[in-house]
């Protein structure tokens, strides 16, 4: 593909074919004079590169389309009543489907305890949410590597007052492709993620990160829940440049 389209790209250069010869003494010539099926050949050429040239551009304005994807984090149906009932959302936008991902996460509902706790989040494989989370499956793995190399390791997150509120950007998963989490779960987790360091087999699987509490299916979204949280956070900053000021 790439050779011919350098040939394209050096044709369309040309623009015609009339050249001049290196050699001043001669004068150019018109090649559609002296090889008419050459010339022919040559602007049937240069139309067909065009065409994939607009085609590719195309192509590009495409891949520059922003996805956006929501997913609403519920309580695992299978979940003891003795355990907390986590709720929120969890957001995703990609510029493109070739750029990392960046991600709101906004949970509530965890223990009010003193110090602030840490608990995983990651992406599983099956959007199933019949059996609670448990139907969700291990962590989705489409390239068959260890924990934490999973695309959706999104790791441990701190949780004040019971709550969890982070941006996180630079994530290497999609929402496009082969490998996109759309129609994936997000789970999160009672525990810490021992990010593959915890010496089992579980570590290199799941990283030991204990009960499912909550989960949610991805699902593609418009940009306004998104809009609505970066209004959200603005507001936050502000809040705080007040209180530090
Ligand atoms: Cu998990
Ligand atoms: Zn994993």
């Amino acid at each position: 593909m790439l050779p011919f389209l350098f040939c394209g790209m050096l044709l369309a250069a040309l623009g015609s074919v009339t050249w001049t010869l290196p050699n001043p003494e001669e004068s150019s010539f018109d090649l559609a004079e002296i090889r008419p099926d050459l010339a022919e050949k040559i602007n049937e050429t240069h139309a067909k590169v065009l065409e994939i040239w607009m085609e590719l551009r195309r192509l590009r304005e495409v891949d520059a389309t922003e996805m956006y994807a929501i997913c609403q984090v519920q309580p695992s149906a299978s979940l003891a009543t003795d355990q907390p009932r986590v709720t929120g959302l969890v957001l995703f936008k990609q510029l493109s489907p070739s750029s990392r991902l960046e991600a709101f996460f906004d949970l509530e509902g965890f223990p009010a305890e003193p110090n602030a706790s840490s608990r995983a989040i990651h992406v599983h494989q099956f959007g199933d949410l019949s059996q609670g989370c448990e139907s969700t499956g291990p962590h989705y793995n489409p390239t068959s590597v260890q924990h934490p190399r999973h695309p959706g390791d999104f790791g441990n997150f701190m949780v004040r007052d019971g709550r969890l509120w982070k941006h996180r950007t630079g994530l290497n998963v999609s929402l496009a492709g082969p490998h996109s989490i759309l129609g994936r779960a997000v789970v999160v987790h009672a525990g810490e993620d021992d990010m593959g360091r915890g010496g089992n087999q579980a570590s290199l699987e799941n990283g030991n990160a204990g009960r499912r509490l909550a989960c949610c299916v991805v699902g593609s979204s418009s940009s306004a829940a998104w809009e609505r949280q970066v209004q959200e956070r603005k507001k936050r900053r502000q809040e705080r440049e007040c209180k530090t000021t």
